[in-house]
């Protein structure tokens, strides 16, 4: 990489935002033409020639033709003609950053990872976040389960976990993914919908998939539509396995969860954020870990024994099926801390392969057929998309800790055993490395018998009584959204019978659900669907609620400031001051990006001209303006649209006091305790802490 370095921009000039002066001299066609100067390097080719002109091809005499010989130019565009690899088939619009695992409570007894040996230690993590259906260039509101993928670089190699944001997954079988993965993508014949469920042939093959009930009523959920990666929760999904040093095994489930607390955006704010910024996810967390304010989730295990797992309603091996924390308490063993950005997106982040397989002494998979299918899976799926079996040799791929083998050669080898000896067993002196029976990787010794067959177990029959719990465990706002998230997407669903098909399961989940849903579609309520088993009734569980698990805080959400020229001053440092204090971001919004002269006439730049800067983009607003600014706001349908849709979203709104004006010109008349009068400054700490609660429900529900 030092040698790369000297040939590319390094890092911190990649970085800085700040721009340089060339000196510029006239290329010979009178083009701009800008020398090397100061730090800027000299520029070369990829094999390190120095180059001349960058601006014009080799061509014979003025008006000729260009010549073959133009290495510069041939090399130059041989390279760009293949920039692209294969998009992933799944999960293909994604983004990553750098950080690190630190472990908070040393577990020995449960697992033998050299990780979890001590508290305090602490590995470097690469995560990357995706959407499932889209395609790279998809928006990142589309509603969709958000992947969760973490790369432990631990001393006993690569830990993946590769998860999602939802803890359960649509199908019990990995024979079934390529089928469920088709329905979702676009339409084959016609090549869209473009990263979004809300089309006949997903609703068909789920209507016909009972199993996949419990993670419809997920992703119906505002789980699908998050508001920011720092605000969901991770889940491994599958049961693992823990294996301590006396090679005694227990079950782990996986579970991340944020510190800034959960958070989702409402439906019609997703499909507004797509448009004003389709970049948002991605936006947010380059915005948050280049501001210093740096996302952190918890790691936390389920851990339970054969016994417990025997006793649940259910199989631990379906990954249709969750454990509720309430039945089996997530103990917290680590921090992960996303401190660095990358240096550059397609080296690293599109570059990542994460692989199931990827996991280190300690730590052991189950049978969950799900899992076991995976584990060919992405393999096959790194060495098609990356080119060849040598992806570990792309630096994010590649361990940090010592490793020996002697796997040789193919595509873009980088490097390969030293000395002879290049198989095993061997009697060379410098023989190479050796298998260590102690310290090496060890499988549960795990009893296996049984017939072979292609058969489902009978544990995995009930498919409806974890959708009914999470539904059942919602606030009524929440529920709200699952059924109109469903006669949204069923509105969508041209043929009749796959929409009644899909609303004949929703009895057994809850029959006011699937009256609501009937009745949106304008359906006659169908005729239950038949299940394999009746489902039954569970505790409810607060822990599947987001709304139940708000953060009470301010804290990593962004308000959203619309002012003019006669701002108050006095409010405006009151407002930007307490949302700092509560550790929030303000980003304001104006008529014009440069900005306003305020009250004592200061200026006050502006991020977002009015139009560029919808409310939906922000978590929170306040509108501060004199009486001829909101007059001038009231004439503009952008600023009433920010006025209006945060009415709408259920969003807390700061006024000062002529700007009320706004609202009544956007056609909101009402009033509630989510609109908050700012009359002075010492009234700007007690907005903000209202705005805490994230949104005035009562507004809506
Ligand atoms: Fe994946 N999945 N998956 N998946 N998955 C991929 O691997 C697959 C499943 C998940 O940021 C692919 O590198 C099969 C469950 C994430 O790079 C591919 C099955 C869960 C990512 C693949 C599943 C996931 C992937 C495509 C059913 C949650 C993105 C590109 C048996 C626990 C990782 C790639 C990243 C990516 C296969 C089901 C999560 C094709 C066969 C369940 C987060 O290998």
């Amino acid at each position: 990489m030092t040698d790369m370095s000297r040939h590319h921009a390094t890092a911190d000039t990649q970085k800085t935002d700040e721009t340089t002066e060339h000196p510029v001299t006239p290329g010979t066609g009178g083009e701009l033409h800008q020398t090397p100067s100061g730090d800027t390097p000299r520029m070369t080719t990829a094999q390190g020639a120095p180059v001349s002109d960058d601006q014009n091809s080799l061509k014979a005499g003025a008006r000729g033709p260009t010549l073959m010989e133009d290495f510069h130019f041939r090399e130059k565009i041989f390279h760009f003609d293949h920039e692209r690899i294969p998009e992933r088939v799944v999960h293909a619009r994604g983004y990553g950053a750098h950080g690190y695992l630190e472990v908070t409570e040393a577990i020995p007894e449960l697992t033998c990872a050299s990780l979890f040996r001590k508290k305090g230690n602490k590995v470097p993590a690469f995560v990357r976040f995706s959407t499932v259906a889209g395609n790279k260039g998809s928006a990142d509101l589309a509603r969709d389960v958000r992947g969760f993928a973490v790369k432990l670089y631990t001393e006993d190699g690569n830990w993946d976990i590769v998860g999602n944001n939802i803890p359960v997954f649509f199908i019990q079988d990995a024979m079934k993914f390529p089928d469920l993965i088709h329905a979702a993508k676009p339409e084959p014949d016609r090549g869209f919908p473009q990263a979004q469920t809300a089309h006949d042939n997903f609703w068909d093959f789920i209507s016909l998939m009972p199993e996949a009930m419990h993670m419809v009523m997920w992703i119906m959920s505002d789980r699908a539509i998050p508001r920011s990666f720092r605000f969901m929760e991770g889940f491994g999904v599958h049961t693992f396995r823990f294996v301590n040093a006396e090679g005694k095994g227990s079950f782990v489930k996986f579970h991340w969860k944020p510190k800034l607390g959960l958070q989702s955006v409402t439906w019609d704010e997703a499909m507004k954020i797509m448009g004003a910024d389709p970049d948002f996810h991605r936006r947010d967390l380059w915005a948050a870990i280049q501001a210093g304010d740096f996302p952190e989730w918890e790691l936390g295990v389920q851990v339970f024994d054969d016994a417990f797992a025997d006793a649940l309603e259910y199989d631990v091996l379906d990954a249709t099926k969750l454990i509720p924390e309430e039945q089996c308490p997530v103990r917290v063993i680590g921090r992960l801390v996303l401190d660095r950005v990358v240096d550059n997106f397609f080296a690293e982040t599109e570059q990542v392969a994460f692989c199931t397989q990827n996991i280190v002494p300690g730590v052991d998979f189950t049978n969950d057929p799900l899992l076991q299918g995976r584990n060919f899976s992405y393999l096959d799926t790194q060495t098609k998309r990356l080119g060849g079996p040598n992806f570990t040799h792309i630096p994010v791929n590649a361990p940090k800790c010592p490793f020996h083998h002697f796997q040789q050669d193919g595509h873009m080898a980088m490097h390969g055993p030293s000395g002879r000896a290049n198989y095993e067993p061997n009697s060379w002196a410098q023989g190479g490395p050796r298998a260590d029976p102690r310290q090496g990787f060890q499988s549960l010794a795990e009893p296996m018998e049984g017939e072979k067959r292609r058969i489902r177990p009978e544990t995995f029959a009930d498919h409806y009584s974890q959708a009914r719990q999470f539904y059942l465990s919602q606030t009524p706002v929440e529920q709200a959204h699952i059924a109109a998230a469903l006669t949204f997407e069923l509105s969508k669903v041209e043929v009749e019978e796959i929409r009644a098909r899909v609303v004949s399961h929703l009895p057994h989940i809850d029959k006011a659900l699937a009256q609501s849903v009937a009745e949106g579609l304008g359906l006659g309520m169908p005729e239950a669907a038949k299940p394999a088993k009746a489902p039954i009734d569970l505790p409810l569980s607060d822990k599947l609620s987001i709304l139940k698990n708000g953060p009470d805080s301010f804290g990593g959400r962004k308000l959203g400031l619309l002012v003019t020229d006669g701002a108050d001053a006095k409010l405006v440092k009151a407002l930007s001051d307490a949302v700092e204090a509560a550790g929030g971001m303000l980003e304001v919004v104006a008529p014009k990006v440069g900005g306003v002269t305020l009250s004592d006439g200061s200026a006050l730049p502006a991020q977002q001209k009015i139009d560029g800067g919808p409310s939906v983009l922000y978590d929170a607003v306040a509108i501060i303006a004199p009486a001829e600014g909101v007059e001038m706001l009231a004439a503009m349908h952008p600023a009433k649209m920010f006025a209006a849709d945060a009415f709408a979203h259920a969003k807390f709104i700061a006024l000062s006091e002529p700007a009320g004006g706004l609202l009544d010109a956007a056609g909101v008349s009402a009033r509630d305790d989510g609109v908050i009068s700012l009359d002075a400054p010492a009234d700007a700490k007690g907005f903000i802490k209202t705005c805490g609660a994230l949104r005035y429900w009562d507004r809506v529900s």
